[in-house]
């Protein structure tokens, strides 16, 4: 190579760098679906024509109020009848693939919201555990101490999510941070918030915080409330 070369080349690899170092800001600020560069803090409102609930509306009607998790201390534990017990960091969860669904929450006091949700299917956490054969009946534990369950077969046959962003935005301590199991056709009480544990079991008796205050087990918005 000669003298003038080599110049030229140091000149480019500068060059090069200093590109990188100027346009690495750009780089892996929003998330891109659709070509739809989308900033983190916008909430989506409307959403395959559907016009959304927006957050900003929202109240919480929880046993204990807004709670706040650690993350860098937190696992999402699987456990129970299972092959192999689980603990999974929020990075962990987000690795699995994701799914957007827009599906409405009905709370039993009378209110409702459409949400677009974001987040993992149960049944591929649960797979990954190995269900055991006995196991039937899926108890969500949370933070507070909230408690409540989903039977195994229906967690399956409806795709069941367990969500960890609305209209696009992260759960907060408000509404459930880091992760709401999103009960589709379910009364309100069934999606819990700040869930910290799914326990895979066979007592099909086990009754969370509101199914023993006399709410129905099964939860279907098209049954009754009340357990008869
Ligand atoms: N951990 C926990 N999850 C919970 C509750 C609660 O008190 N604690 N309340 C339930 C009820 S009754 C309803 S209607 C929904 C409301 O969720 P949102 O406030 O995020 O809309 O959360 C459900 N999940
Ligand atoms: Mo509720």
């Amino acid at each position: 190579m000669t003298k003038k070369k080599i110049i030229l080349c140091a000149a480019a690899a500068v060059a090069a760098i200093s590109a990188l170092i100027i346009f690495s800001p750009l780089i892996g600020k929003g998330s891109r679906e659709n070509d739809i560069v989308q900033l983190e803090d916008s909430e989506i409102l409307e959403y395959q024509g559907e016009n959304l609930t927006s957050l900003s509306t929202f109240r919480d009607n929880s046993i204990k109020g807004p709670q706040k998790t650690d993350i860098k201390d937190y696992n999402l534990i699987i456990d129970g009848l299972v092959e192999k017990k689980l603990s999974l960091s929020y990075r962990d969860v987000l690795k699995y693939e994701k799914y957007l669904k827009t599906i409405t929450l009905h709370c039993v006091e009378g209110w409702k919201a459409k949400i677009l949700w974001e987040g993992v299917l149960l049944a591929d956490l649960l797979e990954k555990a190995g269900v055991k054969k006995e196991g039937d009946l899926i108890i969500f534990h949370a933070l507070d101490s909230y408690t409540s369950s989903l039977s195994l077969d229906y967690i399956l046959d409806n795709n069941i999510l367990l969500a960890y962003k609305m209209n696009g935005l992260p759960l907060t301590p408000e509404t459930g941070f880091p992760f709401q199991v999103a009960a589709e056709d379910k009364w309100g009480y069934k999606w819990v918030k700040w869930v910290t544990r799914i326990e895979v079991s066979d007592d099909r008796d086990f009754k969370g915080y509101w199914e023993k205050a006399g709410y129905n087990q099964n939860g279907d918005l098209s049954g009754s409330k009340f357990a008869e």
